[in-house]
C-alpha cells in the first residue's frame, strides 16, 4: 500500500485509537520543541534491555523516568503544559476518558534516523490503568515515521502502518490501550527546518501510570 497516497484526515484507526494529522500548528510545534529543550536538558539516556543490549534510541522521562520495564523516580517534574496539551487531545479524540484522566508522566523518545522501536505493548503502568483503557497520548515532532499499529493479542499481523508527521497526535486508549505497536522507520529530511530540530524524530508520550493518591 502506498502510504503517501492515503488522505491525511482524522481517523479512528481501531476502536480507541485515533490519529489527528497536523494537530499542532507549526508555531505550536516550534514552541513545544523549545520547551522540551529546557525540560529534558541533559536528561536523554539510552537504557539497557534485560538481555544486556542497549535500546537503539535515547529517551528522557518527565514525572517519572523509565527503563525496561519499570518506572523510577526522577527529579524532572511532569510539566503542567503537557497535562493541558494531552487533555486538549483527549477532548478531540476520546473525551469519555477526560473525567478520570490525571497524567503524571511523559516519556520523550528521540529517534535518530536509522533507529526503530520493535512491536511492544505498554505494560509498565499499574494494571488498573491498563485495564481501564487509560489513554496514552503521543505527539510527534521532527522527521516523520512509519508507525505500526497491531492487534492486542500478539506482535504479528493483522497490523496497520500509518505515517506520523510532525504535529500529529495519536491517542491509544480503550480497546486499543494494549495494542502492540512500534516505530518501523524514521524518514530522513522530512522535518521543516524552521522547527529548529536536528535530524530525527521526537515523540512525546503522555500517560497516567497510577491512580491518583497511589
Ligand atoms: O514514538 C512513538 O510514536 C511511539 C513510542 C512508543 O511506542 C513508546 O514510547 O512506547
Amino acid at each position: 500500500m502506498q502510504l503517501d497516497l492515503l488522505p491525511r484526515k482524522p481517523a479512528h484507526l481501531a476502536p480507541g485509537c485515533v490519529h489527528i494529522p497536523d494537530w499542532l500548528s507549526l508555531d505550536e510545534q516550534a514552541e513545544l520543541v523549545e520547551w522540551l529543550r529546557d525540560w529534558c536538558k541533559g536528561g536523554f539516556w539510552t537504557p539497557t534491555m534485560p538481555n544486556g543490549t542497549p535500546m537503539n534510541h535515547p529517551l528522557c522521562g518527565l514525572g517519572l523516568n523509565w527503563k525496561p520495564y519499570e518506572y523510577f523516580e526522577t527529579d524532572r517534574p511532569f510539566p503542567a503544559r503537557l497535562h493541558f496539551l494531552s487533555c486538549r487531545a483527549l477532548e478531540k479524540t476520546l473525551p469519555r476518558y477526560l473525567g478520570d484522566y490525571f497524567p503524571n508522566v511523559a516519556i520523550v523518545n528521540y529517534f535518530p534516523v536509522g533507529s526503530s522501536l520493535g512491536m511492544h505493548q505498554d505494560r509498565s503502568e499499574d494494571s488498573v490503568m491498563r485495564e481501564s483503557g487509560s489513554p496514552i497520548v503521543t505527539i510527534s515532532l521532527g522527521d516523520s515515521c512509519t508507525f505500526r499499529l497491531g492487534n492486542c493479542q500478539h506482535k504479528d499481523k493483522p497490523h496497520h502502518d500509518i505515517e506520523l508527521r510532525s504535529g500529529d497526535v495519536l491517542v491509544m486508549g480503550g480497546e486499543s490501550r494494549m495494542a502492540f505497536h512500534g516505530v518501523m522507520k524514521i524518514h530522513a529530511n522530512t522535518a521543516t527546518a524552521s522547527l529548529g530540530m536536528k535530524a530525527g524524530r521526537l515523540s512525546v508520550t503522555i500517560r497516567q501510570t497510577r491512580r491518583v493518591g497511589k
